[in-house]
């Protein structure tokens, strides 16, 4: 290899960004996806169930939780905010909507509708349906949550994206959640179909296998 080649083999590597997470179902998926829009490549460090806990993760996420970026040696947690990061980073992309823009409220709006007030209880609702929260979370999430569920899917357009006439990281943010919904009874496909089904075509999705788990469900419930 010549030294020019070493060159621009190490620059691509410091360019990739190291995805630490348990697999494509948790919450690294909104970075995965978010990351192959972008055309960031991304070099995958899967963390066992348990090491998250372990100190040598901790030093990189001092609340062991996944996922966590590293991204041009910065160290991103909290996957929303990495996100939004991230897309801020590459503005001529167009997935993030900043300040200046119109739609910026909405944008927030959804962002933080669907990140805080969706998909925070859905994750605890799984989590105590698998004993790892205490199981009489579940009950009480349950109520909540089909209300919460319901009225979410209501705002949706029925069809096109959710702010600005494009793809952004609001987008991403509640498809993770919409998934989360139905997966669990909360939410019909056929519901949101209009809207989830096109984010469902996108190659940077199928790439980041976001959405291999409900595909498999829906061909599932198809088939029964
Ligand atoms: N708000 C955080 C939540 C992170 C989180 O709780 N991740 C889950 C997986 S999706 C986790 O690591 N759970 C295991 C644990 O907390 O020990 C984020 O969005 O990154």
């Amino acid at each position: 290899m010549t030294e020019t080649t070493a060159n621009t083999a190490n620059q691509i590597l410091d360019e990739a960004l190291k995805l630490y997470s348990f697999g494509y179902t948790d919450r690294s998926g909104k970075v995965r996806w978010l990351a192959e829009e972008l055309g960031i490549s991304v070099e995958e460090h899967k963390v066992e169930v348990g090491d998250n806990r372990k100190p040598e993760y901790k030093q990189i996420n001092p609340f062991g939780a996944i996922p966590t970026a590293i991204y041009r040696g910065e160290t991103l947690t909290e996957s929303t905010a990495t996100c939004i990061h991230l897309a801020e980073m590459f503005p001529e992309k167009g997935m993030a909507v900043f300040a200046k823009e119109k739609e910026r409220y909405e944008y927030l709006r959804w962002i933080s509708m669907s990140a805080e007030s969706m998909e925070g209880k859905l994750v605890d609702y799984i989590l105590a349906s698998y004993g790892i929260m205490p199981e009489e979370l579940k009950g009480i999430f349950q109520q909540l949550l089909e209300f919460k569920c319901r009225a979410f899917a209501q705002q949706l357009p029925e069809e096109g994206f959710l702010v600005a006439n494009r793809l952004t990281v609001a987008d991403i943010v509640t498809a993770y959640s919409l998934k989360l919904g139905i997966l669990n009874g909360f939410i019909q496909y056929e519901q949101v179909e209009g809207y989830l089904g096109p984010l469902m075509q996108r190659k940077a999705a199928a790439k980041a296998h976001f959405f291999d788990g409900l595909k498999a469900f829906l061909e599932k419930s198809v088939s029964n």
